[in-house]
């Protein structure tokens, strides 16, 4: 199965990101958008995994989780990685955010001392808007939004063999419990 961890968002936010999305094609971007139920902040890609890790996986979240404290993300300018195997990646940046460097260094550890590989690239977060984008002149703003970050979701994405598409499974959430 194929795991990843991230923050999820409420739906009023993926409200607002999808409206963020109308902006981005008002401007003529084309490309393939992210479905709204698959927006999400990314913590870490862990990638093919066998079940029976599964449940290893499940309790570096809880262990990530339970020494942080609930937080706030606020976005920031929209950016994007360049062109490489997937094409162009549109995404809506966010402020520098100390909490979510730490909860993404905690569950780094706690990766570890279940005996998964730690990531070694740089941490970049971003939001994904679009993949495969094309835009010709500057990108809308957006106006700050708040983004409260209450927990570790871990997903798994599935390819779905008639669409080709991924779906993104919430197998399980590890709510912040540490001290503010
Ligand atoms: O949308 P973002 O960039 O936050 O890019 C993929 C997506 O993150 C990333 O995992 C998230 C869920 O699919 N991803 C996919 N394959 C990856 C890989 N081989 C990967 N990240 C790192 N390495």
């Amino acid at each position: 199965m194929r795991l990843f961890y991230a923050i999820d968002f409420p739906e009023e936010i993926k409200s607002a990101l999808m409206r963020y999305q109308s902006d981005l094609r008002s401007i003529g971007t084309t490309g393939r958008f992210v479905r709204r139920d698959t927006l999400h902040l990314t913590l870490h890609f862990l990638g093919e995994t066998p079940p029976s890790q599964l449940m290893k996986a499940k309790k570096a979240a809880d262990q990530a989780a339970a020494t942080c404290a609930p937080f706030s993300l606020c976005t920031a300018s929209p950016g994007s990685f360049a062109k490489g195997r997937g094409g162009e990646v549109l995404w809506l940046g966010l402020e520098p955010c100390k909490a979510l460097l730490d909860v993404q260094g905690q569950l780094e550890d706690c990766l570890e001392r279940q005996e998964f590989k730690k990531d070694t690239k740089p941490y970049r977060p971003h939001i994904t808007m679009a993949r495969d984008a094309d835009w010709s002149t500057d990108l809308p703003k957006l106006d700050p939004l708040t983004i409260p970050a209450d927990g570790i979701t871990l997903f798994e994405s599935r390819r779905d063999v008639s669409t080709g598409r991924y779906r993104y499974i919430p197998l399980h959430i590890a709510s912040f419990c540490g001290e503010a």
